[in-house]
């Protein structure tokens, strides 16, 4: 387990523009336009299987041993999902959203090409200081992706990406230049990036407290078993949130637009 809370962050944070060069570029443009590098992160999100060596729990071990809290709980039907969302009590340090496939809800023969990824991992592997970041620990073809592709992108998302943030989520809030998530979106279509426009390109807004946007992952090379494919890797996230009645700004996910960044992943 990594002691730091910092350092854990931007350990990950190398790791994922590693795969991500887009964020790498917007994180860029946002610090010249703010002229500053203290880009808030809102959260930061992780994709595991809920089997027994891999579930939400194991993840989650990491930031509990760090101080942070659960907090949100969250079920996304049709894709099979379990998600959580956890705080620190420390407001400045990013939320942590982990979601998980139910696995046992998929066919057999894609439970079974996931098992047998799984068993791959060493068991002491999980509790590794450096897991949160440390990809996939198992062979997979091409043809294996493909399979569990067709029945669920999250699975094959995880299959051939492993443990790594998916996504960093740039706050809105703490931009000085605006704290309208509309206008970063129209900064980053000018700027050419491509966002997520699955329930249109602002998920949620002040009736629900929060309002969100993201790009389309970008592609990176994954080596499968037996060739080099370019895959959609990991996206960057935008959030905006907003004061409920009683004055404080809504710390929650919502589910409805969750649905939706989910699908960030989606081959264009
Ligand atoms: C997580 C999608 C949900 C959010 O902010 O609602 C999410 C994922 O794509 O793994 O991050
Ligand atoms: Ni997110």
């Amino acid at each position: 387990m990594h002691s730091n809370i910092d350092t854990l962050f931007s350990n990950m944070w190398d790791d994922y523009v590693t795969i991500t060069p887009s964020a790498h570029k917007i994180h860029a443009l946002l610090a010249g336009e703010e002229n500053t590098n203290d880009i808030v992160n809102d959260h930061v999100a992780f994709r595991t299987f809920a089997l027994d060596k891999t579930r939400l729990d194991k993840l989650a071990a990491h930031f509990l041993a760090l101080g942070y809290e659960a907090k949100g709980d969250y079920n996304f039907e049709a894709k099979k999902l379990t998600a959580k969302h956890f705080e620190h009590p420390d407001d400045t340090k990013p939320k942590v959203f982990i979601s998980e496939l139910r696995v046992d809800e998929l066919s057999d023969q894609a439970q079974a090409i996931i098992k047998k990824l799984v068993e791959q991992m060493p068991d002491s592997m999980v509790k590794a200081d450096n897991f949160l970041y440390s990809g996939k620990h198992w062979e997979v073809s091409k043809a294996e992706y493909d399979t569990l592709l067709n029945e669920s992108e999250y699975a094959a998302w995880m299959a051939a990406w492993g443990f790594r943030a998916n996504h960093f989520t740039v706050s809105v809030n703490y931009l000085t230049r605006t704290n309208e998530l509309a206008d970063v979106n129209t900064l980053l279509k000018e700027a050419g990036f491509v966002l997520n426009t699955s329930g249109g390109e602002i998920k949620g807004g002040p009736e629900v407290y929060l309002a969100q946007s993201s790009t389309m992952a970008d592609r990176a090379d994954v080596a499968f078993s037996d060739e080099t494919v370019a895959i959609p890797s990991c996206f960057y996230e935008f959030a905006q949130r907003y004061e409920m009645p009683d004055g404080k700004l809504y710390t929650g996910f919502v589910a409805a637009s969750a649905d939706k960044i989910f699908e960030s992943t989606n081959a264009k």
